[in-house]
């Protein structure tokens, strides 16, 4: 299958006139795509600074996003409110695009909770972090929205990696057959950690969907506007009661899988450099500068709505409350239980055999989490 994209200069994709024609209202409209560059911008400067507080201790874990925001904010931005989304840990910054404060956003990769946000208040639920298991969970959502007669529709977003996964095959097999109004949305960043994608799947996952009778659309996952498309192309379908969608966006992971991946073990520097030649966020800047539509008060204006979010990210994160290592107990079963309070305690006495030099946080060390890095 093609790889369709929009914007040019081509980065390994032809351009789309289907995809064009689902951006009539945006390709003119230049405060719109103001804030899809934004936007791209935005969540490069929060995924940076959340990798630095990773790094620094101050997060237990971050999975960065560099390279692929043009997934988030594509998709995100051609949702509506009656699409509920179903992300994993990579689209954990699809939260703040639907207005999730980064107090939320950040507990869990500090290790201070469990969870983070109320899933219906915003719309999107918490990041998954069993590969591919949410599809079943948003195919399952998309069904009972459709049993209840409801306006809502669900959209599942995972990796190459998780094609692999039988829950996920599962969710694609029931949703075809019960026509639910599911999107599912593939982000291919060519690594499930270390395994590339051929070691996945052997047709590209697009083309696997149609042998579930679902048909798909393969994008240029660092073009904004194709994403964009793409996820409108999908909704529509949905929308208009013709059951599952498939799309998959092809990027790349510019950074390590998480904070404790060391990605120069299984790529090489000459692949890196050839996908960041096509970054998504300066590829969005280049085509609004090439057509006359950024001024320098649009890009001053932008990098510093960047820098207002990271201060908020910083702040947010020094006002956690200290992770708790005993409460990663707590919620596996609603009543005691035996072998909990057993484990409970063994962790405790490890703790304690440490001399209190381990926190709960992770491997950095301690961290007062008052001190959280710029
Ligand atoms: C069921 C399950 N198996 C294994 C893991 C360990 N694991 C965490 S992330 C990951 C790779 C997932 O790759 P992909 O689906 O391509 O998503 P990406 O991280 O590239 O966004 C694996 C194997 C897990 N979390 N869940």
């Amino acid at each position: 299958m093609p790889t369709s994209g929009v914007l040019e200069p081509d980065a390994g994709s032809a351009t789309a006139p289907a995809l064009r024609d689902r951006l009539d209202d945006i390709l003119d409209d230049h405060h719109a795509l103001l804030g899809l560059y934004r936007d791209l911008a935005v969540l490069r400067r929060i995924d940076e600074q959340c990798l630095a507080m990773a790094r620094q201790g101050a997060l237990a874990l971050w999975a960065p996003i560099a390279g692929q925001e043009a997934v988030l904010v594509g998709a995100a931005r051609a949702a509506e409110r009656h699409d509920h989304l179903f992300i994993s840990y990579r689209e954990a910054l699809m939260a703040a695009l639907r207005g999730v404060p980064p107090e939320q956003v950040l507990p869990m990769w500090r290790g201070s909770a469990l969870g983070g946000w109320d899933p219906d208040e915003y719309g999107i639920t918490n990041p998954a972090i069993i590969v591919g298991a949410h599809g079943l969970h948003a195919a399952g959502y998309a069904m009972a929205a459709a049993l209840d007669g409801s306006q809502d529709r669900a959209i599942a977003f995972f990796g190459d990696g998780a094609t692999s996964q039988g829950d996920l095959n599962e969710a694609l097999n029931f949703a075809a057959t019960t026509t639910a109004p599911v999107v599912f949305f593939c982000t291919n960043n060519q690594f499930a950690i270390s395994v590339p994608v051929a070691q996945q799947t052997a047709v590209q996952p697009a083309q696997r969907a149609h042998g579930f009778g679902i048909p798909s659309l393969r994008v240029d996952g660092n073009d904004v506007l194709a994403v964009l498309a793409a996820t409108r192309t999908a909704t529509a379908h949905v929308r208009a009661g013709g059951g599952p969608y498939f799309v998959e966006a092809v990027t790349y992971r510019l950074g390590p899988h998480t904070t404790n991946d060391d990605p120069t073990r299984y790529r090489s520097a000459a692949e890196l450099e050839a996908w960041r030649a096509r970054d998504p966020v300066e590829r969005m800047r280049r085509f609004l500068a090439d057509s006359g539509l950024l001024t320098d008060a649009d890009a001053d204006e932008v990098r510093n709505a960047a820098d207002d979010a990271a201060q908020r990210y910083r702040t947010a994160c020094a006002e956690l409350p200290e992770p708790d290592a005993a409460g990663i107990f707590e919620h596996v079963y609603a009543a005691p239980h035996p072998l909990i309070d057993e484990e409970r305690r063994a962790y405790a006495d490890y703790l304690a055999s440490l001399g209190g030099a381990a926190t709960p946080a992770g491997p950095a060390g301690p961290s007062t989490g008052k001190e959280v890095p710029r």
